[in-house]
């Protein structure tokens, strides 16, 4: 019994270490509790106990930001967030004709007009179309997911036809609100087709106002925001407040300054949330980690430890030649969590049945995946410990699209130390 309690010691305290770095991954039910009553209650599985502590949805707060403005515009004192449009009351959002490659729209969305869209506008036509569906939140030059959050929104091909377009449409250019300083503005686009039809089996883009069951925050960008499910984060622009319809055929986007691939989909990758630094030879090591799926889906996810010094095989970048095993992939979870009132679903949420509450297909694309392990027999020594993914399509992370600046998805590798057992 002494011996599982330091091990459930050491194993807690690292893992609880780990989940307050990465606090969007498992923030609640923290609270130590007595090992004897843990070992008790998890049979001595302190890999059920790591498992039991991971979290599918984030809690709004928890999620990770990337955000820009001096001051950031939810920021500013109520007054100033009624003025500016930044409250639910006083949000309006217009989608008008781009001057410089105008389309031809017979009814913009415009303040001058007093046609644009407002609130109550936004709300009626939820009444009748909103949407719910899971999308994990990555910036693409980010290391790690920022998030996972179950998103509902209006789509955004409802607002467009409002305006009745006619012809010479080819592009949307979308702004958040920028303190009206154009050196601040943040924007993205996307093609009309891709607005207009969803490729099949993904999700409807969206004007987004609900987060895991709540109005968004002004930190996650509400009142409203867009919300790109198969892009990373900065095609889903915050504070948004214009939309201009377009014959421009090329992107404007932001994030096309500073190098970045601005078509690129949500890649499968992981990354590890708990595992020890050191343990004892002899005592089951327990990993946990997530994996973020991307267009190609996810397969397995697999690690290898390789000891210190060991040599690489040469002319393998990307680590193929290594001595990978395979993971486990984790099922849905009992509790969605994430702030969501029980940790349970609301109705109509798409990819779910709608009957049982269970998802259609596992893992979900542009979603979460956890995934877990636990080695065993490592003899003393120090060794690298990696993670991947292999995707739907038999592809081994980080390729088929290796390259940082479509989003990052390195192989991650940590360290381990494995001591021999004290006299
Ligand atoms: N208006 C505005 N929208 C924005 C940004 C911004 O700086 N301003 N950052 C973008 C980027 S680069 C990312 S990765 C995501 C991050 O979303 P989050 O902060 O809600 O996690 O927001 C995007 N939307
Ligand atoms: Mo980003």
């Amino acid at each position: 019994m002494r011996d599982l309690d330091s091990l459930w010691a050491e194993h807690q305290s690292l893992t609880r270490r780990y989940l307050l770095q990465l606090g969007a991954w498992g923030a609640i039910g923290l609270a130590l509790r007595p090992a004897s009553a843990v070992l008790a209650a998890e049979a001595s599985d302190p890999l059920a106990e790591a498992v039991g502590k991971l979290e599918y949805f984030t809690r709004p707060e928890a999620f990770g930001t990337v955000e820009r403005g001096t001051p950031l515009p939810y920021s500013h004192p109520p007054e100033k967030l009624r003025e500016v449009g930044l409250t639910r009351e006083t949000w309006k959002l217009e989608v008008i004709a781009d001057p410089d490659a105008p389309p031809k729209l017979e009814s913009p969305l415009s303040k001058d007009l007093k046609t644009a869209l407002d609130w109550d506008g936004l709300m009626k036509l939820a009444e009748q179309h909103a949407v719910r569906f899971p999308k994990i939140m990555t910036c693409n030059n980010g290391g790690s997911p920022l998030g996972m959050g179950l998103w509902e929104g209006v789509p955004l091909r409802r607002v467009i036809w409002l305006t009745k377009p006619a012809s010479d449409l080819r592009r949307v250019f979308y702004y958040g609100y920028h303190n009206d300083d154009l050196k601040q503005r943040f924007q993205s686009s996307l093609p009309v087709g891709r607005v207009l039809e969803d490729p099949p089996g993904e999700h409807p883009v969206i004007l987004c106002y609900k987060l895991n069951g709540e109005f968004l925050s002004g930190k996650r960008g509400g009142p409203v925001r867009m919300v790109v499910p198969e892009a990373y984060g900065f095609k889903s622009v915050k504070w948004l407040q214009r939309i201009m319809l377009t014959n421009a055929p090329y992107a404007n986007d932001t994030y096309a300054n500073g190098n970045n691939d601005v078509d690129s989909w949500m890649k499968t990758f992981a990354r590890f949330i708990s595992h020890p630094e050191k343990v004892t030879a002899g005592q089951p090591i327990p990993i946990t980690g997530l994996a973020q799926v991307g267009i190609s889906g996810l397969k397995k996810v697999q690690y290898w430890l390789q000891a210190v010094g060991q040599p690489l095989a040469t002319d393998d970048p990307y680590f193929s030649q290594g001595a990978w095993k395979d993971a486990e992939i984790l099922a849905p979870p009992q509790t969605w969590a994430g702030g969501l009132p029980d940790g349970k679903l609301p109705q109509n949420v798409r990819g779910f049945d709608s009957a049982t509450g269970k998802p259609q297909a596992w893992p979900m694309r542009y979603a979460l995946a956890h995934w877990a392990t636990v080695l065993k027999d490592v003899a003393p020594g120090a060794y690298h410990l990696r993670c991947r993914t292999i995707d739907a399509n038999d592809v081994a992370q980080p390729l088929p699209r290796p390259f940082a600046k479509s989003g990052r998805n390195s192989i991650q590798q940590v360290d381990l130390v494995v001591t021999a057992p004290g006299p």
